[in-house]
């Protein structure tokens, strides 16, 4: 049995079409279903729905051999006892510094200001600072980071944009791109070693899908 976990959303969506070239179909929808367990047409292969941060658990514990993860949550994972072959090119966008319209975040850093960052992404904000040598008080937050300026909890936020709606409705802007974002295939490393006569047609057939 191949195990695959996915979450719901943008992720299951995009990964669709991927999983079709490899001749994988789900038999149900998950946006409709309450199973979290989803059979396919192949009586070997299963899909497990999970929240989008902990699809890099399920793989690395191998109770999932394969997963597709945003860069953004595999960098703040780590990647422990994972194997990333494939960047599958879906759900992109980029990770921001944002800040509010009325707010000198050049003048800031600048001045030598301490800044307050509120994310979700706290291990790629505390890298990014670092590594431009601004010092940041790192306020975690699980959702909704836009609010924060709006309301005085942080002076910038470390979050994802892609159409940048969001951040005009809440009159942000954004101030700096920490890096281009996308979902990678992942793959347990044992498992790729254990039942790679199975797991190893299926990386190819994405990987060609990918490429057309
Ligand atoms: O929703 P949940 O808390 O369960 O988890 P999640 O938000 O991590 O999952 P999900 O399904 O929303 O996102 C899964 C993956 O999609 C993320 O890990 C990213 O790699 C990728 N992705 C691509 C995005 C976006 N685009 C995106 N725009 N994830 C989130 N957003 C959010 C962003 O955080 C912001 O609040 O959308 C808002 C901005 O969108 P725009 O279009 O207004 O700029
Ligand atoms: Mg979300």
């Amino acid at each position: 049995m191949i195990t695959i976990a996915l979450s719901k959303g943008r992720i299951f969506e995009e990964t669709l079409p991927l999983l079709k070239a490899a001749g994988i179909m789900p038999l149900e929808d998950p946006e409709s279903s309450r199973k979290l367990i989803l059979p396919t047409n192949r009586a070997d292969v299963r899909l497990i729905i999970v929240r989008a941060s902990d699809v890099p658990t399920y793989v690395q514990y191998g109770a999932a051999d394969l997963g597709v993860a945003g860069k953004d949550v595999l960098n703040e994972h780590g990647g422990t006892g994972l194997y990333q072959p494939l960047d599958l090119n879906i759900a992109r966008c980029r990770m921001m510094v944002a800040v509010r319209d009325d707010f000198d975040y050049s003048l800031a850093v600048r001045q030598g200001a301490r800044l307050r960052v509120a994310t979700k992404y706290v291990q790629t904000a505390r890298e990014h600072f670092a590594a431009k040598g601004v010092h940041v008080d790192l306020i975690k937050l699980y959702g909704s980071m836009e609010l924060a300026p709006l309301v005085g909890l942080s002076d910038a936020i470390v979050d994802l944009v892609s159409s940048g709606n969001t951040l005009k409705a809440n009159h942000l802007r954004a101030v700096e791109e920490i890096s281009a974002i996308s979902s990678r295939l992942i793959v347990n490393q044992a498992s790729l070693k254990l039942k790679r006569t199975v797991i190893q047609p299926m990386l190819d057939a994405f990987e060609r899908a990918i490429v057309a």
